[in-house]
């Protein structure tokens, strides 16, 4: 730990939740809990229709580990139940809404009573907080505002801290530039792919990234990978932490990092009760430390409050660090629906970025194309990745040898390798598309 980051957080005056012992969080929750599932039971015609369904009611969740009796809530319900159908309050009394994209369906439509917009503010500071924010420090918001949960939950966030936010928004980089370099903010909150862009198009304009006053950098809403951060640690001179979360939850959040372990983000359980399931085999609760799709219960929101939300996210649940009585979670390696099957071996575009970066002629630029060439029945994957700036057609060439053998090494997928010219890949604004499937539908 540097003495700056030592002083970071040593000074930060924590919530009471954050310091108190696993037993009293445990009887937090249990409580909470057997609030929760009454509440959505007597309040939601989906869950009431659900648990009786399952033969289930409120009054069985005696212990934290009855929890696995009741069924899980999927995107799909949320789909079904659009725009309006799982608000548990009558809607004068919601105050904020937000919706996903709904690029692959209809939009997911999430509400917010004003305690839930005070709860989710204070949830984002606390991770703000942990990654090394400070009140009184300048906040370079970047993420997209709207009805993406991104960019308000994150401003807030910031403001309930005590910080002076810069409400930029994702996109036009040079004027992020220009902001960053006049304004001279202490953090700055974007995804990490966006960051990239961001030091990126720095260097292209000769500016060093080392040498701006961002000192802390707090990043999410997509994967990324140890190998990412230090790439973005050593390039912009900052400390990089994740932060975790999605609409359906809450938004940003959910979970965070804390600076001075970095060891993966705290999820902070006096709002939600993480469980690991086994993605193939939801009926299995697996245990801590063991790797499977990510399910969440929210303990204390009014307006959508979520039983069992398959995220889809394949993680594990570590023990408690920095925060010991909030267990942390495993870096996210992709989400179920983004695995790419390919030829019987499962892949996805995070292990690329690691194998990748850990090759220096390898820029972090790459995207992953999927074709299945006419006339045969096999699917191929191209790997398309910049060279670093400083590499010649050799070294690029010997470059993309390496990133196929270690491919194909550590996960037993043979592809092929196209080294293009820095700056030829498109860049990222927000959550950056890796894979682009060209297969034939059907
Ligand atoms: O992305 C909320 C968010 C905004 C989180 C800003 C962090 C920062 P959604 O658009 O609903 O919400 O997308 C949620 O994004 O299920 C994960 O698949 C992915 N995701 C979010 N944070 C991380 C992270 C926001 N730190 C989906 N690491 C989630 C990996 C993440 N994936």
């Amino acid at each position: 730990m540097t003495q700056e980051t030592a002083a970071a957080t040593t000074d930060a005056v924590l919530d009471r939740e954050e310091t108190i012992s696993r037993d009293e969080l445990e009887a937090l929750q249990l409580s909470r809990l057997q609030h929760t599932v009454a509440y959505a039971y007597d309040r939601v015609p989906l869950y009431k229709r659900k648990f009786d369904e399952a033969g289930v009611h409120p009054t069985d969740l005696r212990e934290l580990s009855d929890l696995a009796k009741f069924p899980f809530t999927t995107k799909e319900d949320l789909r079904l139940e659009y725009p309006f159908g799982m608000f548990a309050v009558p809607q004068h009394e919601v105050a904020r809404i937000h919706a996903s994209s709904g690029t692959t369906g209809r939009a997911t439509v999430v509400g917010y009573t004003k305690k839930d917009l005070a709860d989710w503010a204070k949830l984002v500071a606390r991770s703000l907080r942990a990654s090394g924010v400070r009140p009184g420090m300048k906040v370079h918001n970047a993420y997209g505002y709207g009805l993406f949960t991104g960019g308000m939950g994150a401003h807030a966030g910031a403001e309930a801290l005590g910080c002076t936010v810069i409400p930029i928004s994702g996109g036009q980089t040079e004027r992020q530039i220009t902001l960053i370099q006049d304004f001279k903010p202490d953090a700055i909150l974007a995804t990490p792919t966006y960051l990239l862009t961001i030091a990126d198009a720095m260097i292209k304009q000769g500016i060093d990234p080392a040498s701006t006053s961002l000192k802390y950098a707090v990043l999410g809403a997509e994967p990324w990978t140890e190998e990412m951060r230090h790439e973005l640690e050593t390039t912009m001179n900052l400390k990089a932490c994740d932060i975790y979360g999605l609409s359906e939850v809450m938004g940003p959040g959910v979970a965070g990092e804390c600076v001075e372990t970095q060891d993966g983000s705290h999820i902070w359980e006096d709002h939600f009760r993480p469980e690991i399931i086994d993605a193939f085999d939801p009926t299995v609760v697996l245990g801590d430390g063991e790797p499977g799709e990510l399910v969440f219960t929210s303990l204390t929101k009014e307006a959508l409050p979520i039983i069992r939300y398959r995220t889809k996210d394949l993680t594990r649940l570590l023990p408690g660090t920095a925060r010991p009585a909030h267990r942390r979670m495993g870096r996210i390696t992709g989400r179920s629906d983004d695995m790419i099957i390919l030829r019987g071996v499962n892949l996805f575009p995070s292990q690329i970025e690691e194998i990748a970066l850990r090759i220096p002629e390898l820029s972090p630029h790459f995207q992953l194309e999927l074709t299945r060439p006419e006339g045969t029945r096999m699917d191929q994957l191209t790997v398309k990745i910049e060279r670093r700036d400083a590499v010649t057609i050799e070294g690029a060439a010997s470059a993309a040898k390496a990133l196929q053998q270690q491919i194909k090494i550590h996960v037993g997928s043979s592809c092929t390798v196209d080294v293009v010219e820095p700056g030829s890949l498109e860049r990222s604004n927000g959550k950056l598309r890796r894979i682009y499937d060209m297969r034939p539908k059907g």
